[in-house]
């Protein structure tokens, strides 16, 4: 028997359940579509706002032990530039979702809005930044933030809305209920972990911003958790984000509840074979334990 490998989240149906995460080989429409081409089921933009962004001095990222500390301050092209790129990806036949961020909530709704017109699949909310000020992104700690941004973009778009969330909340289910509230189609579970790093040598922290967000396997247990606690407070789907490198980093979410999970920093560790190596060992996974659907397995942690 041949598993099947597709998954459907909030109406898009993809073909494996995993996607490239925001911010890693996603500005341009060639690397989008290369991602894809290296097996991804969905790939999701860096996050696009209004204008072009430069991001912030150097360094903006260094190794950990566990991962990778980041503070790239929303470099991006702006939606307009990213028009043509997005088309390259959708042309090539990548389903993309667009990842936004803006400094309000109608900046939000206009940039989701744009990008919408270009023909991506879905629009990911990134509600989450875990350093960048003045930018909207404070948002992820403000429950009814999280409610009037979705559904300002919902008012806007007809394409799925996916708020993505911050773990840097005490109770991140809340979060996801006042997603659903405004209307979210799916959440997204979870952007980096605000964090920091320091030089002995130099006596500074390593990055310029000082506090960046840590994503990798260190900080996997921790989206496990969070998609495991939303899973249990909300209908809409769950998309697990947080330290997948392997086929059982990936189950470990889609049995805590995701429909799919997004892979970013195993792309640096382990290159672009991730993706195609993660679906092998679902699908012999799947084979072994004589499970017919990915469906099937969302969320059967739960008992
Ligand atoms: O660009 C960034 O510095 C960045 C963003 Br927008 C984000 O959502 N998460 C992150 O770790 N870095």
């Amino acid at each position: 028997m041949m598993a099947d490998l597709g998954t459907e989240v909030a109406g898009l149906k993809l073909r494996n359940p995993t996607m490239l995460a925001s911010g890693i080989l996603d500005e341009t429409g060639g690397t989008l579509l290369r991602v894809f081409s290296a097996g991804a089921g969905a790939v999701v933009t860096k996050s696009i706002g209004p204008e072009p962004r430069g991001g912030y001095k150097n360094p903006t990222v260094v190794e950990l032990d566990g991962g990778l500390l980041n503070a790239m301050g929303l470099p991006n092209p702006g939606v307009e530039e990213f028009g043509p790129e997005a088309k390259i990806a959708l042309e090539g036949g990548a389903l993309v979702i667009g990842s936004v961020f803006g400094k309000d909530a109608d900046e939000y709704a206009s940039v989701a809005k744009r990008l919408a017109s270009f023909g991506v699949q879905g629009i990911e909310l990134n509600l989450s930044c875990p350093h960048a000020k003045g930018l909207g992104t404070e948002v992820a700690q403000s429950e009814e933030a999280v409610r009037e941004f979705t559904a300002a973009v919902k008012a806007k778009v007809s394409v799925p809305v996916m708020p993505k969330l911050s773990p840097n909340v005490s109770n991140i289910a809340r979060f996801a209920q006042a997603a659903e509230d405004g209307g979210a189609d799916a959440v997204v579970a979870i952007n980096t972990l605000k964090a920091m790093a320091i030089s002995p040598e130099l006596r500074l922290p390593i990055l310029s911003n000082k506090v960046g967000g840590l994503s990798g396997p260190a900080i996997r247990p921790v989206g496990v958790r969070c998609v495991y606690e939303i899973y249990e407070a909300v209908d809409v789907p769950v998309v697990g984000v947080g330290g997948v490198e392997t086929a059982r980093d990936a189950l470990e979410y889609i049995l805590a509840g995701a429909r799919a999970v997004q892979i970013g920093t195993a792309l640096y560790s382990k290159g672009l074979d991730v993706f195609a190596n993660v679906v092998a060992g679902i699908a012999s996974f799947m084979e072994r334990q004589e499970a017919k659907s990915i469906a099937s397995l969302v969320g059967a942690a739960h008992g």
